[in-house]
This record gives structure tokens, sequence and C-alpha cells, in this order.
């Protein structure tokens, strides 16, 4: 059983990812090759430091992990998640990401609003262990569907004031996945935690098989010793009552949302300027509230301006 606990998601990341390559064994699921641990918890202290950003081995795109989660908080598996991550459309069956969180969080089979669901429950009784999130679902995953989900669900504790969320996976490709999902779950453990009230407690993964795909293997293996832990992301906060309203407006551009709302809704709608090709608007909505999301996406632009910058070189 591995074992890890850091401070900021950067240095788990890359603690991680070192234990991976030590005690990791062969596995080929679906004839990809992969080196693998069975069975790792993985403790993020800070669950504000939740952007892992270890340049220049491992940089994340902000601006898809401020899009997908609020996509999936939002209850949504809507198409539009594409425009900020392409390579994910390859999983859609029809179009459809099958296996995509937000209407299972949101709407179970319709109806529950786990989230609600979740919240009423710590309400009632603070120390209960039935604040459960359930993400998935035996019989629609079972279908044959390219997309099936790795988290199997969270959960929350209520103690000496304190939340503290645990979340379940059966798989975990560490290089990829990892980045984006402690992202997003780390978000609404900060949310569950203003919503009670209550202090941001430990963040803790549990993981059946964390990986490395073997093309991510040199990358792991070229990660520094000291990694920058990076600085607490800027703070989210909003009333359950109106928590949906402001999502549809970072979502479509409209609100006008301050703080760590104002930076997530700026970066999403710098990437779509730059992605319409207007790199000037992009740099200017970038710098509208500067935070560490922004920052990120400095340097996500730095890195997309070098790789064309190569690519017209060996033309
Ligand atoms: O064969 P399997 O269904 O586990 O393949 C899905 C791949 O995507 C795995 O490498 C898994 O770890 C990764 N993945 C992830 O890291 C997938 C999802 C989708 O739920 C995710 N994180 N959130």
């Amino acid at each position: 059983m591995l074992t890890v606990t850091a401070g900021s998601a950067s240095e788990l990341f890359a603690q991680a990812c070192r234990a991976v390559l030590a005690t990791g064994k062969q596995a080929t699921p679906r004839g990809l090759p992969t080196v693998e641990v069975l069975g790792a918890t993985l403790t993020l202290t800070d669950p504000r430091c939740r952007l892992v950003d270890v340049w220049p081995a491992r940089l994340i795109n902000p601006a898809f992990a401020a899009a997908e989660t609020t996509w999936i908080l939002s209850g949504s598996d809507a198409p539009w998640i594409f425009d900020y991550n392409e390579r994910l459309a390859t999983y859609a069956d029809n179009g459809r990401l099958m296996g995509a969180y937000g209407p299972r969080l949101r709407r179970w089979h319709g109806t529950t609003d786990q989230l609600a669901r979740a919240l009423d429950a710590l309400s009632a009784d603070p120390d209960t262990r039935r604040a459960v999130i359930q993400l998935y679902d035996p019989e629609a995953d079972a279908k044959g569907h390219k997309d099936v989900p790795c988290t199997l669900g969270y959960r929350f504790f209520l103690r000496d004031g304190c939340l503290h969320m645990r979340t379940t996976m059966r798989s975990q490709d560490l290089w990829l996945g990892f980045c984006y999902d402690i992202f997003a779950a780390t978000v609404l453990h900060e949310l569950m935690a203003g919503w009670l009230g209550a202090q941001l407690g430990g963040y803790t993964l549990c993981v059946d098989s964390l990986h490395l795909y073997a093309g991510d293997i040199s990358g792991a293996e070229h990660l520094r010793e000291d990694v920058y832990p990076g600085v607490p992301m800027l703070p989210l906060s909003v009333p359950w009552a109106g928590f949906d309203r402001l999502l549809s407006g970072v979502i479509d551009g409209s609100a006008d949302a301050s703080q760590g709302w104002g930076e997530i809704s700026a970066v999403m709608a710098s990437y779509r300027a730059r992605k319409s090709g207007d790199h000037d608007a992009a740099r200017v909505l970038m710098a509208r509230v500067p935070g560490p999301l922004s920052a990120a996406l400095g340097r996500w632009y730095s890195h997309l301006d070098a790789q064309r910058t190569a690519r017209e070189a060996r033309r």
C-alpha cells in the first residue's frame, strides 16, 4: 500500500510519480502498457493548493481545469467541454461522454441532486457518515461505453469543525487525469466546507490502480526533486441558494464575480478568445483577475506558442 501526504497538489503529484516509478509493476489493460501501483492513498493537506504546476515537466491547461470543474458542478454533460479539450471527444459515444460526472452528481437517475443531499445530511447531523456522493453506476457503466467513470464516489466527514473529503477511484492516470481530477474534487470540497461554515480539512484520494502510461514515464523521471508547492488558489465562496445561477454566469461569461470565481470565469473567457484567434483579447482577459490560475494560463499560452514555433521551424 502506497501512502503519500503533501501540502500541495504539485508536491503530491511529484512524490506519487516517484513512488510509482520506484515500486510500480507492469500492467497492460486495454493493450496499453502502464506501470501501476495497486492500492494508494494520497492526502492533500491544503486542498486550496490544488493546481499541479511543475514547470517545465508537467503543465496543465488551467482553462480546461476550470471549465471541467464548472461543467461537472453544474450537472452538465453538454459537448461544450470539448472546446476546452478536443481529445476528450474521442471518449464520446454519439457525441456524449457517457461517464460524465455532472448528471450523476446533480441528477442521479434524473432526479436526485446528490450535492444537496450530502449538504442536507451534514447539516442535519454534523457527525454523519452518510454524506455520500455516488458516481459509478453498475447498470449504466457495464454497457460498453467508451467513457466509464474512474471515480466511484466522494464522502465528507465533519470533525472538530473541519470538513474532510475522501474520494475513491478504481483507476487513476497519474500523469494526465490526476491533475484535473484533484482540481475539480477539491473545488467541491472547498464549496461544501463553505456551505457548512466549516474549516477546510484534508482531502484524501484512495486509488485502486494508480498508474503511469509508458509514454509518460520519461516525463515522470525528469521531474525535479525540489518541486515548488505553489500558492493557494483564490477563495471560492457562494451561497448554496445562488450556486447554480453563478455557475451559469461563469460558463457563459456573464458572471460579475470576484476572487476565485472571477478568476475562473476570466480564465475560461480568455481561452475562448484565444481559440477564436484573438490572442490580444486572450491576454487582456487573462490579466483581469490576477491569481495562481491566470498565472498558470500565461505559462500554458507560452508553452502553446513554443510548440507552434517549433512546428513552424520543422516545416
Ligand atoms: O480502462 P480504464 O477505463 O480504467 O481507462 C480510463 C483511463 O482514464 C485510465 O487510465 C484512468 O485512470 C483515466 N482516467 C482518469 O485518470 C479516467 C477518468 C474518467 O472518469 C478520470 N481520471 N476522471
